[in-house]
């Protein structure tokens, strides 16, 4: 029974509840919580470590009419439930359901789309500059957590609300976790505030008594001052937030409504900006989350006993084949480092770090900074892999240019969540890499299709002499045999996986089981196809495409990119660039241009018709003439 929360017709009814009725609803929410992500599967401990802080804010402040910025926005489960979303929660993640992140076509009070992270102080601040010249008085609130203050734009936006000294308030959500431990000098400065919160009395003693002093001559005070100005470094909590321009309050038990509240309420009452240092911890109320936060950061499905996962096969996944053959080569190779943005399980790098502790850096969410250090290690002669995301890799674009294949580095760029990725909707597809990437000079960007090539891929690149970007989905890895040896594979090449006649299917790595599946289906049907696997997206296999031209009429091109930009629109520069004439048809399949929303990934897939009956159905439209298929395999 969900007594209070199921009464509970918006956030402005908070305000009528008592500090002990808001932590009854602390319980129910905590409850709704846990059966929902059991089921639906999303940021669990996230979202149960701000459970009192989401009371707290929507108690002090009036959404929509104030404005709170959530970064990542991950976290941000409990004020959708709190903002008119009751009804809805059950379909968190799913397709057609509600979104995991704030999305502003959602509701009122999601006040800025995020999936990112580290823009919150950002988008607040230009909220809050907006404000201003608009002659408004709302409040603007930032909440951001611990781990993704590491991140540079944060610092950049702090750096410039000091200096324009914009009334916004900062909240931030220390929990001392990224997704796994947070790292970085700056979390160890939170550290030390979080053991001392005695200090913050220290500050206030230190200034009384000096406010205190009778009498004092102009001279005393500056020396006073003077003294002031040394001691606060080594004792007032918060300089580096003061020093900025930023007013620090806290730190605060994040768990407390009561002293929320009243640190809200005071922060409302200074001019400026001010930072509130909230402590909480990831995963409460949750004894398998608390005791295991990186496990239950993002979560699939689980069973609420045990916290064992539902539904996970046996198959391993691109990811992890990448883990096991960085340890094997690294193994070989003393100058193989690995660089991680504060994704080490996601990215499969967990016992890379385990093992060659010296040999890897998570340098927080901190993708920029991760690839020009990478172009460093490589220019003194290491073998650098950055791992990550294909998402989050859009935030290093200009460091791969201008740090990396400007000098034509050797940095490996694995690209983890390429395509659709599912549940975490579109701020999380990687649909935009292929794109971006084949148009960098010097860059060879390879896609497997299986679990042999990812490692042969991985071998040949590390061999390689300039920049490589290998990137790979979210999925099981088609399993093609046991071999142990790596290969070399020639740089620019792509295989025939099926040798047909009249129809030349060119699939980009995931694609390719799709489109030979869908060569067999049109085999029965009477309509030959050759499959290409096309292996590298850059360079081009020109003498493949120019070859097919000779003997098919039609062409088509699968990837899981956005068709913009994407493989096919290489293969149409080669064949404009040759006044190849012989394609009667041309299709490009991919990623249309729009977000794709969330869902099951074989759904979404579906849906941009990249699945089997999808590539059959747009080779009928060709209206064919039917023979015989020689398959080579
Ligand atoms: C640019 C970018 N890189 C990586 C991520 C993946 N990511 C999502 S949440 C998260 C950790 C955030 O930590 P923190 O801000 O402390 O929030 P917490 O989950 O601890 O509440 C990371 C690395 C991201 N969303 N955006």
């Amino acid at each position: 029974m969900a007594d209070i929360l199921d009464n509970l017709k918006g956030p402005a009814d908070l305000k009528g509840l008592s500090d002990a009725q808001l932590t009854e609803l602390a319980a129910e929410l905590r409850q709704l919580l846990l059966t929902t992500v059991a089921r639906t599967g999303g940021h669990l401990a996230p979202n149960l470590g701000v459970v009192e802080l989401t009371l707290a804010l929507h108690a002090s402040f009036n959404s929509p009419y104030d404005q709170i910025v959530w970064d990542v926005g991950h976290q941000s489960y409990v004020h959708k439930i709190l903002t008119g979303r009751l009804a809805e929660f059950s379909t968190l993640r799913q397709y057609n359901g509600l979104s995991g992140f704030p999305k502003p076509e959602e509701s009122e009070h999601d006040a800025f789309a995020t999936g990112h992270s580290s823009t919150s102080i950002s988008a607040a601040l230009g909220l809050a500059k907006a404000r201003d010249l608009r002659g408004e008085h709302n409040k603007v609130v930032a909440v951001i957590g611990d781990g993704s203050l590491t991140g540079g734009m944060a610092f950049e936006a702090m750096n410039h609300l000091g200096h324009l000294q914009t009334d916004l308030i900062i909240v931030l959500n220390d929990n001392e976790m990224s997704i796994s431990k947070n790292v970085g000098a700056l979390a160890r400065y939170l550290t030390r505030l979080r053991m001392n919160p005695r200090l913050r009395r220290l500050k206030y003693d230190l200034q009384d008594l000096i406010e205190r002093i009778p009498r004092v001559g102009q001279a005393t005070i500056r020396y006073l001052e003077k003294i002031e100005d040394s001691l606060k470094f080594l004792v007032i909590p918060g300089m580096f937030f003061e020093e900025l321009g930023i007013s620090y309050l806290g730190p605060i038990n994040g768990h407390d409504i009561a002293e929320l509240k009243m640190s809200f309420r005071n922060a409302c009452q200074r001019e400026g900006p001010v930072l509130i240092h909230v402590l909480t911890t990831k995963g409460k109320g949750y004894r398998l989350a608390e005791s295991n936060p990186q496990k239950f950061h993002g979560t699939g499905p689980f069973d609420l006993e045990t916290g064992k996962k539902i539904g996970s096969s046996g198959n391993p996944s691109f990811t992890e084949i990448f883990g096991e053959t960085i340890l094997d080569l690294a193994a070989k190779d003393w100058r193989i480092v690995a660089i991680t943005a504060a994704m080490t399980d996601g990215t499969g790098l967990v016992d890379f770090a385990k093992q060659f502790p010296d040999r890897f850096f998570d340098v927080g969410i901190a993708e920029q900074h991760a690839v020009t250090m990478a172009a460093g290690l490589a220019k003194k002669g290491l073998r650098p892999i950055v791992a990550i995301y294909s998402t989050f890799l859009q935030r290093a674009y200009d460091q791969i240019i201008h740090d990396v294949c400007f000098q034509n580095l050797p940095v490996l760029f694995m690209l983890d969540r390429a395509g659709l990725v599912g549940p975490d909707g579109p701020t999380h597809h990687g649909v935009f890499d292929l794109s971006f990437l084949r148009q960098i000079p010097n860059l060879v960007v390879m896609a497997p299709a299986d679990e042999n090539e990812l490692r042969d891929m991985i071998y040949t690149a590390l061999q390689y002499k300039g920049p490589v970007a290998i990137r790979y989905p979210k999925c099981e890895c088609l399993h093609i045999s046991g071999e142990n040896e790596y290969h070399l594979l020639p740089i620019g090449k792509g295989t025939i996986k099926v040798a047909g006649r009249g129809v030349a299917i060119v699939a980009v790595g995931s694609m390719l089981s799709n489109a030979l599946s869908a060569a067999i289906r049109l085999n029965k049907s009477g309509i030959q196809c050759t499959v290409v696997n096309a292996c590298f997206i850059k360079p081009l296999d020109e003498e493949l495409i120019a070859n097919l031209a000779g003997q098919h009429q039609n062409l088509i091109i699968i990837e899981e990119n956005i068709i913009a930009g994407g493989f096919g629109s290489a293969v149409l520069e080669f064949i404009a660039g040759h006044r190849i004439k012989e394609f009667i048809n041309i299709k490009l399949m991919g990623i249309p241009d729009h977000f794709v929303t969330q869902g099951p990934r074989e759904l979404l897939l579906q849906q941009c018709g990249l699945d089997v009956d999808g590539i059959c159905r747009a080779i009928y439209e060709l209206n064919l003439p039917t023979v015989g298929v020689r398959v080579r395999r």
